[in-house]
């Protein structure tokens, strides 16, 4: 199988294209839960849910999270009764959150909980999430710390990050499975997510950097940033604050232990022999997806490459 892993917006598009083109029974996801929190007493999982919103057809491709055409009744009288409304829940992604969050009341672990949810929806590839277990990625900022979903959604990454760190990651296992389809996958590929707070959280799983070191299956990334800017959302300033260089080459390198290519972009050519320095091999290739031809279009490329 094809292992990919992934976050939400940016990972769900390849994950898209990937789907069409290798056809979902070859597609094994792992996905980051650390961006996983409560509110409203409801157990939220964005980047599961935007990945088997996007497969099942009915996710919101504009807005990159949420379901299509979904309407915001509940929110409104949850803003009456003075919650927070902020993190904007659509009224069907809350039968989501709520059937997920009764399920885990009930005593399901999220990989079954998310089997369900996914057979539901009619979506056929394989989505585990990385971890069964809470994992939780905190910012400290100069005053604070706060969780993912604060720093990225209430305050819109403005607060200056000092560090990021993944709470519970050391004491968390990967959900069962998971180690073994890396081993005998055919290919992985890392999607081009934010690599601070979507593929890092999965890499600090206990046993999944080692798999995806000693697999003999070839590693390959997709590069989420373009001549030293993401295409979307605060990976460069989060780069920054791990002390990474905000480039292609910096993406590549924190992943050099295992990865054995990454796709670049064009405008990034002048970095090929600085990367192939440190023993990858970069291939170029238009990575940008505005459109489902060019999801579809990368999704070709990388899997001819593999
Ligand atoms: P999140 O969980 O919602 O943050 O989503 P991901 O971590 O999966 O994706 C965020 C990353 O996707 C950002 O760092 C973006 O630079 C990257 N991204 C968004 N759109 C594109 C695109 O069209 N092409 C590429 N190569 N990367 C993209
Ligand atoms: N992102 C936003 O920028 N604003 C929102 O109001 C928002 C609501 C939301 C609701 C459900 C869901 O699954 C995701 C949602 N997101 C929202 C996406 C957001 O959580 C991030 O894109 C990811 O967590 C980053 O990985």
């Amino acid at each position: 199988m094809l292992v990919v892993l992934t976050g939400g917006t940016g990972g769900a598009k390849l994950v898209q294209g990937l789907s069409l083109e290798a056809g979902p029974d070859d597609l094994c996801i792992v996905c980051n839960t650390a961006d996983d929190f409560v509110l409203h007493g409801l157990y939220i999982s964005p980047d599961l849910d935007t990945i088997t919103y996007t497969l099942a057809g009915v996710g919101d491709a504009t807005r990159g999270w949420g379901v299509k055409g979904d309407t915001f009744a509940v929110l409104e009288w949850l803003g009456k009764y003075g919650a927070e409304t902020w993190f904007k829940l659509g009224d069907r992604d809350l039968a989501t959150h709520l059937t997920r969050s009764r399920l885990l009341r009930e005593g399901w672990r999220l990989s079954q909980v998310t089997e369900r949810l996914c057979r539901a929806l009619g979506v056929e590839a394989t989505l585990l999430p990385m971890t069964d277990d809470r994992v939780e990625t905190r910012i400290v900022t100069s005053d604070s710390e706060i969780s993912f979903q604060e720093y990225f959604v209430k305050n819109r990454w403005a607060d200056k990050v000092k560090k990021v760190y993944f709470a519970g990651a050391e004491k968390s296992q990967p959900v069962p499975g998971l180690l073994e389809s890396i081993r005998d996958a055919r290919a992985v590929v890392v999607c081009p997510s934010n690599p601070v707070t979507s593929v890092s959280p999965i890499l600090a799983v206990p046993g999944i950097r080692a798999a995806l070191t000693g697999t003999k299956a070839s590693v390959m990334a997709v590069s989420p940033i373009i001549q030293g800017a993401p295409f979307s959302g605060p990976a460069h300033k989060l780069m920054a604050a791990m002390g990474w260089e905000v480039s292609t080459y910096g993406v590549a390198k924190a992943y050099s232990d295992f990865l054995d290519v990454i796709l670049i972009g064009a405008e990034d050519r002048e970095l090929k022999a600085r990367i192939e320095e440190i023993g990858i091999r970069a291939a170029i290739a238009p990575i940008h997806m505005n459109s489902l031809d060019d999801k579809k279009r990368l999704a070709r490329q990388v899997l001819d490459l593999l």
